[in-house]
Protein backbone atom coordinates (compact mmCIF):
# COMPACT_ATOMS: atom_id res chain seq x y z
CA UNK A 1 0.00 0.00 0.00
CA UNK A 2 1.25 3.17 -0.86
CA UNK A 3 2.25 5.40 2.33
CA UNK A 4 0.42 8.47 0.59
CA UNK A 5 -2.70 6.88 1.44
CA UNK A 6 -1.85 6.20 5.30
CA UNK A 7 -2.83 10.17 6.30
CA UNK A 8 -6.13 9.72 4.30
CA UNK A 9 -7.23 6.38 6.49
CA UNK A 10 -5.86 7.98 9.86
CA UNK A 11 -7.83 11.07 9.39
CA UNK A 12 -10.90 8.85 8.82
CA UNK A 13 -10.54 6.76 11.46
CA UNK A 14 -9.74 9.58 13.71
CA UNK A 15 -13.09 11.06 12.25
CA UNK A 16 -15.28 8.30 12.53
CA UNK A 17 -14.00 7.66 16.50
CA UNK A 18 -15.12 11.40 17.20
CA UNK A 19 -18.65 10.84 15.50
CA UNK A 20 -18.63 7.38 17.95
CA UNK A 21 -17.29 9.69 20.67
CA UNK A 22 -20.13 12.19 20.30
CA UNK A 23 -22.80 10.04 19.70
CA UNK A 24 -22.03 8.97 22.67
CA UNK A 25 -21.67 11.96 24.47
CA UNK A 26 -24.67 14.02 23.10
CA UNK A 27 -27.63 12.02 23.96
CA UNK A 28 -26.52 12.29 27.36
CA UNK A 29 -26.02 15.80 27.50
CA UNK A 30 -30.17 16.59 27.62
CA UNK A 31 -29.83 14.67 31.06
CA UNK A 32 -27.74 17.35 32.81
CA UNK A 33 -30.67 19.91 32.73
CA UNK A 34 -32.01 18.65 35.98
CA UNK A 35 -34.44 20.83 38.18
CA UNK A 36 -32.82 22.44 41.30
CA UNK A 37 -34.23 24.13 43.74
CA UNK A 38 -34.05 28.22 43.74
CA UNK A 39 -35.58 29.36 46.44
CA UNK A 40 -37.10 28.24 49.80
CA UNK A 41 -39.10 29.38 53.06
CA UNK A 42 -37.55 29.43 55.89
CA UNK A 43 -34.05 29.97 53.55
CA UNK A 44 -31.24 27.12 54.26
CA UNK A 45 -30.06 27.95 57.48
CA UNK A 46 -32.89 30.63 59.05
CA UNK A 47 -33.12 31.20 62.36
CA UNK A 48 -36.84 31.66 62.61
CA UNK A 49 -38.16 33.39 65.73
CA UNK A 50 -41.85 31.84 65.33
CA UNK A 51 -42.83 28.37 64.47
CA UNK A 52 -43.48 28.58 60.61
CA UNK A 53 -46.74 27.50 59.28
CA UNK A 54 -45.33 26.24 55.93
CA UNK A 55 -42.32 25.62 53.88
CA UNK A 56 -41.82 26.67 50.29
CA UNK A 57 -39.96 25.05 47.78
CA UNK A 58 -39.47 26.99 44.29
CA UNK A 59 -37.38 25.22 41.78
CA UNK A 60 -35.98 25.78 38.39
CA UNK A 61 -38.65 23.83 36.51
CA UNK A 62 -41.82 22.76 36.77
CA UNK A 63 -43.03 19.97 39.24
CA UNK A 64 -44.75 17.05 38.76
CA UNK A 65 -47.05 16.67 41.48
CA UNK A 66 -47.39 12.75 41.97
CA UNK A 67 -43.41 12.40 42.34
CA UNK A 68 -42.74 15.76 44.65
CA UNK A 69 -42.21 14.73 48.27
CA UNK A 70 -41.10 17.25 50.93
CA UNK A 71 -40.62 15.66 54.49
CA UNK A 72 -39.78 18.40 57.48
CA UNK A 73 -37.84 16.51 60.30
CA UNK A 74 -36.61 17.38 63.79
CA UNK A 75 -33.25 17.00 65.31
CA UNK A 76 -33.84 13.30 66.12
CA UNK A 77 -34.46 12.91 62.41
CA UNK A 78 -38.84 12.77 62.95
CA UNK A 79 -41.05 13.62 60.62
CA UNK A 80 -43.08 16.42 61.84
CA UNK A 81 -46.98 16.30 60.93
CA UNK A 82 -47.79 17.65 58.21
CA UNK A 83 -50.55 17.30 55.06
CA UNK A 84 -49.15 16.41 51.67
CA UNK A 85 -47.13 18.68 49.77
CA UNK A 86 -49.28 20.52 46.64
CA UNK A 87 -47.60 21.83 43.45
CA UNK A 88 -48.65 25.07 42.03
CA UNK A 89 -46.10 25.11 38.77
CA UNK A 90 -42.37 25.32 40.01
CA UNK A 91 -43.09 25.60 43.67
CA UNK A 92 -44.16 23.10 46.37
CA UNK A 93 -45.91 23.39 49.63
CA UNK A 94 -46.07 21.75 52.76
CA UNK A 95 -48.47 22.59 55.10
CA UNK A 96 -47.28 21.85 59.07
CA UNK A 97 -49.81 20.47 61.35
CA UNK A 98 -49.22 22.31 64.67
CA UNK A 99 -46.14 24.75 66.00
CA UNK A 100 -42.80 23.50 65.81
CA UNK A 101 -41.34 23.38 69.11
CA UNK A 102 -38.00 25.33 69.64
CA UNK A 103 -35.03 23.38 67.53
CA UNK A 104 -33.34 22.41 64.58
CA UNK A 105 -35.19 21.04 61.92
CA UNK A 106 -33.73 19.76 58.42
CA UNK A 107 -36.03 20.07 55.11
CA UNK A 108 -35.51 17.30 52.91
CA UNK A 109 -37.22 17.18 49.15
CA UNK A 110 -37.00 14.79 46.08
CA UNK A 111 -38.47 15.51 43.12
CA UNK A 112 -38.22 14.80 39.24
CA UNK A 113 -36.78 15.98 36.50
CA UNK A 114 -38.66 16.46 33.22
CA UNK A 115 -36.10 13.26 32.31
CA UNK A 116 -37.41 11.40 34.69
CA UNK A 117 -34.42 11.33 37.08
CA UNK A 118 -34.75 12.46 40.40
CA UNK A 119 -33.15 15.27 42.27
CA UNK A 120 -33.02 15.67 46.26
CA UNK A 121 -31.42 17.63 48.17
CA UNK A 122 -31.77 19.00 51.63
CA UNK A 123 -32.19 22.23 53.62
CA UNK A 124 -32.35 23.02 57.53
CA UNK A 125 -33.44 25.96 59.96
CA UNK A 126 -34.07 26.37 63.35
CA UNK A 127 -37.25 28.04 65.51
CA UNK A 128 -36.57 29.91 68.88
CA UNK A 129 -33.36 31.87 69.92
CA UNK A 130 -30.41 31.18 68.44
CA UNK A 131 -29.02 30.00 71.28
CA UNK A 132 -31.83 26.97 70.93
CA UNK A 133 -30.55 25.94 67.64
CA UNK A 134 -29.52 22.33 67.48
CA UNK A 135 -26.49 21.49 68.57
CA UNK A 136 -23.94 19.39 66.51
CA UNK A 137 -24.73 16.25 68.16
CA UNK A 138 -28.52 17.31 67.46
CA UNK A 139 -28.25 18.49 64.21
CA UNK A 140 -29.47 15.97 61.36
CA UNK A 141 -25.99 14.63 59.51
CA UNK A 142 -25.14 16.90 57.25
CA UNK A 143 -27.12 18.18 54.76
CA UNK A 144 -26.52 16.57 51.48
CA UNK A 145 -26.85 19.23 48.47
CA UNK A 146 -28.78 18.76 45.59
CA UNK A 147 -27.73 15.55 43.43
CA UNK A 148 -28.89 13.47 40.74
CA UNK A 149 -29.07 10.13 40.92
CA UNK A 150 -27.48 9.38 37.59
CA UNK A 151 -24.23 11.50 37.71
CA UNK A 152 -21.76 9.25 37.72
CA UNK A 153 -23.25 7.72 34.28
CA UNK A 154 -22.53 11.05 33.06
CA UNK A 155 -18.93 10.61 34.18
CA UNK A 156 -18.86 7.12 32.87
CA UNK A 157 -19.83 8.38 29.48
CA UNK A 158 -17.04 11.21 29.48
CA UNK A 159 -14.26 9.06 30.69
CA UNK A 160 -15.20 6.85 27.19
CA UNK A 161 -15.26 9.39 24.86
CA UNK A 162 -11.85 10.64 25.97
CA UNK A 163 -10.48 7.16 26.18
CA UNK A 164 -11.70 6.77 22.01
CA UNK A 165 -10.42 10.01 21.22
CA UNK A 166 -6.42 9.70 23.05
CA UNK A 167 -6.79 5.97 21.68
CA UNK A 168 -7.40 7.65 17.95
CA UNK A 169 -4.53 10.42 19.24
CA UNK A 170 -2.09 7.59 19.90
CA UNK A 171 -2.68 5.24 17.08
CA UNK A 172 -2.26 8.74 14.49
CA UNK A 173 1.10 9.28 16.10
CA UNK A 174 2.03 5.70 15.66
CA UNK A 175 1.24 5.60 12.47
CA UNK A 176 3.07 8.88 11.99
CA UNK A 177 6.15 7.36 13.44
CA UNK A 178 6.08 4.06 11.38
CA UNK A 179 6.13 6.77 8.12
CA UNK A 180 8.85 8.90 9.17
CA UNK A 181 11.25 5.26 9.27
CU1 LIG B 1 -31.23 13.21 34.20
Amino acid sequence: MPSSHRPARTAALIGGLVTLALAVVLPAAPAWAHNELTTSTPTDGANLSAPPRQVVLTFAQRLDPRYTQIVVTDGHREPMPAKLPTVSGMSASLDLEGDLPDGGYTVAYRVVSPDGHPVQGALTFSVGPPTNAASPSDAPVAAPSASASHLPVAVVVAAVAATLLAVAGGWALRRNRVRAR
